[in-house]
């Protein structure tokens, strides 16, 4: 699957931290259920077998809805298990050593904090880019704040389709009008929320009314 830039509208990063009765799964179908487009696996603190047994789950999910799932970090699970694409962060493999390993037929999307690492990722062939943090954040350690200057200044410079990652919730997500982003990326404020559901529509017509 190619990536069409509207599914990037409500772009989920998963987080199992948050969970309570429900399944990642559960918790992903509700979110999808509400609107989002885009799914991201995204495991800490999980050995191999573990997370391909999620992400097999997950996929039975999101193929049933027609949602793209991408795998962060993991270029090997992804081929296992022919998910979607790779997400590939600053710290991990570059987007053009995955880029060769996965084909062209695969989506690649990578982190870019700097304009420098922007342009690099365009260049290795990444076909979407996340861009953060835009807010502060307390789900990932050691990111920096993104301003909007940069984020227009990246959404300038390539011509891929970007979304905004980082503290996004119901409260900020219309500050972001104006970056120039096709979508925003959201942990917290999905999976932390006790109605995943509910909490995936108002982010999904608020990300309707701010993205470019
Ligand atoms: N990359 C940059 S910020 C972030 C990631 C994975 C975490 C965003 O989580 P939240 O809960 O939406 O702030
Ligand atoms: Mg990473």
């Amino acid at each position: 699957m190619k990536l069409c830039p509207e599914n990037l509208i409500l772009y989920a990063v998963t987080d199992r931290q948050w969970l309570k009765a429900m399944t990642l799964a559960q918790s992903v179908e509700q979110a999808i259920l509400g609107g989002v487009s885009f799914v991201q696996l995204r495991e800490k603190n999980a050995d191999y077998e573990e997370f391909k047994k999620i992400a097999l789950e997950v996929k039975e999910i999101t193929d049933k809805y027609g949602v793209p799932l991408v795998i962060n970090d993991n270029v090997e699970l992804c081929r296992d298990i022919d998910a979607d694409g790779v997400h590939v962060g600053a710290d991990d493999m570059s987007v053009k050593r995955a880029r060769e390993i996965l084909g062209n037929d695969k989506i690649i999307g990578g982190t870019a904090r700097t304009l420098e690492r922007a342009i690099l990722a365009y260049n290795e062939g990444a076909d979407y880019l996340g861009i953060g943090a835009v807010f502060d954040t307390s789900t990932k350690s050691g990111t920096t704040r993104m301003t909007k200057d940069l984020a227009l200044a990246i959404n300038r410079a390539v011509p891929i389709p970007t979304v905004a990652i980082g503290g996004i919730n119901q409260s900020n997500i219309e500050a972001l009008k104006g970056y120039g982003i096709k979508g925003v990326a959201v942990v917290s404020a999905l999976f932390a929320s006790p109605d995943i559901k509910k909490a995936a529509e108002g982010l999904r017509k608020k990300a309707e009314s701010i993205v470019d």
